[in-house]
């Protein structure tokens, strides 16, 4: 069930400033502020500290429909307003809210995950990626400055950077790699990597940048290519849709899951200093061999089903990504624990149960309506 009405009582929207920290625990062992928190790394991260007992502040846009799905199953109790999550109105194009929620919230650590993160719309809003990956984190670092230089306390910042800053540059990609970006949003997370790294050099703050490869789970978005195969290979399992169209094939990815990469994260930020970390599994695939495998594991014959749609391409495309996280296994300790089969099984078997939903619902009488990506 869902608990659109429970959630939006947790929203701090028309509090007044003192009610937000009146709302607030005593002094939590951590308080982390997370923006993004609406998207899938958003979700998984809240889950984690969470059970690392953190109070968790989230930023979230006004939006003409919920954008808190990924969030539901957080709200057991819709009667208790104690937390430990917590959602504000925010926007990374907003200065002045920023600065207002550092002040209120006063957090620990910071997880700056917001952004227009597909790259093939970044190529139709260019501008717009920029103003909200590139300014937007600058905005957010400079909150953080002003913030972390009065308020003292060592807070800690982590700037979600991106595999597609290499780009061009050939793998294995690790942190000496020369940076080649080959889109807007490369270009506009190329900038946010250099705001963190000078703000950390020009005020000695606690500024680290992940540079995450790939990572995938059930709470994908639908327009990225893996949610796009298992969302469609389960709907076609089912006989509620016919066809896939997709773009390139032969582009590699090193695919990881979600929820090891946000543990990457938050030992990123638990590190005694600040620096700079390549996330990766080490192994890439084809976008044709995830599809393989999903295929498989539906039990769909792909090649009768599977189209090119030029539409899908991308004016200029990053052709192979692999990442070498050996800095992180050495210094931070980290190694992915879920294989890339399991990516695919749990993400397949997710989409097939929501496919047989969807059915049951037509079967009785519904009149259901599925998304479809527009050109992404
Ligand atoms: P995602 O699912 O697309 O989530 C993006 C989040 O940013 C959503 O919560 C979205 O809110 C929010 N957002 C967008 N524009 C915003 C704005 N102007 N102000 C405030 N919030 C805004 O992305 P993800 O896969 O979780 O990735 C998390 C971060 O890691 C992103 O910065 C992404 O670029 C980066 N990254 C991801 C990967 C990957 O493979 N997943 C790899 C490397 C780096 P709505 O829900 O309202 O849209
Ligand atoms: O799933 P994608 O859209 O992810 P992409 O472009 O690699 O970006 C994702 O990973 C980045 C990390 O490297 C993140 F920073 C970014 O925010 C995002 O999460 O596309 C993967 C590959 C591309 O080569 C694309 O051309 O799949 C190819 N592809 C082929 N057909 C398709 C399609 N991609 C999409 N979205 N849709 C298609 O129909």
């Amino acid at each position: 069930m869902r608990h659109e009405h429970a959630i939006e009582r947790y929203i701090d929207e028309g509090l007044p400033p003192h009610a937000v920290q009146a709302s607030m625990n005593p002094r939590p062992p951590r308080r982390a502020l997370i923006s993004g928190v609406t998207g899938q790394d958003g979700s998984y991260l809240t889950e984690l500290l969470i059970s690392k007992g953190y109070e968790v502040h989230g930023i979230i846009r006004r939006t003409s429909t919920f954008n808190t799905d990924r969030l539901e199953h957080i709200y057991s109790d819709p009667h208790e307003f104690a937390g430990p999550l917590f959602l504000h109105y925010g926007d990374l194009a907003n200065a002045s809210r920023l600065r207002y929620l550092f002040e209120q919230i006063q957090p620990d650590e910071i997880y700056n995950l917001a952004a227009q993160s597909h790259v093939r719309v970044s190529f139709d809003q260019a501008e717009y990626t920029a103003d909200v990956v590139a300014t937007g984190a600058l905005r957010l670092l400079e909150a953080f400055r002003d913030y972390a230089l009065v308020h003292g306390g060592h807070p800690r910042f982590y700037q979600a950077g991106s595999s597609e800053m290499f780009g061009a540059s050939r793998p294995p990609q690790n942190e000496h790699t020369p940076f080649y970006p080959r889109s807007p949003y490369g270009v506009s997370k190329l900038a946010a990597h250099w705001y963190a790294i000078n703000q950390r050099e020009a005020y000695g703050l606690f500024i680290s940048n992940g540079i995450l490869f790939n990572h995938e789970s059930p709470r994908r978005g639908e327009t990225f290519v893996t949610r796009k195969i298992t969302r469609a290979l389960g709907r076609i399992k089912l006989g509620l849709q016919d066809k896939l169209y997709l773009g390139n094939l032969d582009a590699r990815r090193d695919w990881g899951h979600a929820a090891d990469y946000v543990r990457a994260m938050w030992m990123v930020l638990r590190h005694d200093s600040a620096d700079d970390f390549v996330i990766a599994t080490g192994c890439s695939h084809s976008v044709r061999e995830f599809l393989e495998l999903a295929a498989a594991y539906a039990g769909v014959d792909w090649r009768t089903c599977v189209e090119e749609d030029p539409r899908y391409f991308r004016p200029t495309e990053v052709d192979a990504l692999e990442g070498d996280s050996s800095k992180a296994r050495r210094v931070l300790g980290w190694q992915p624990e879920i294989s890339f089969e399991n990516v695919v099984q749990s993400m397949v078997e997710h989409d097939l149960e929501l496919a047989r939903q969807e059915q049951t619902l037509l079967r009785a009488g519904h009149k259901v309506v599925h998304r479809r990506a527009m050109y992404a």
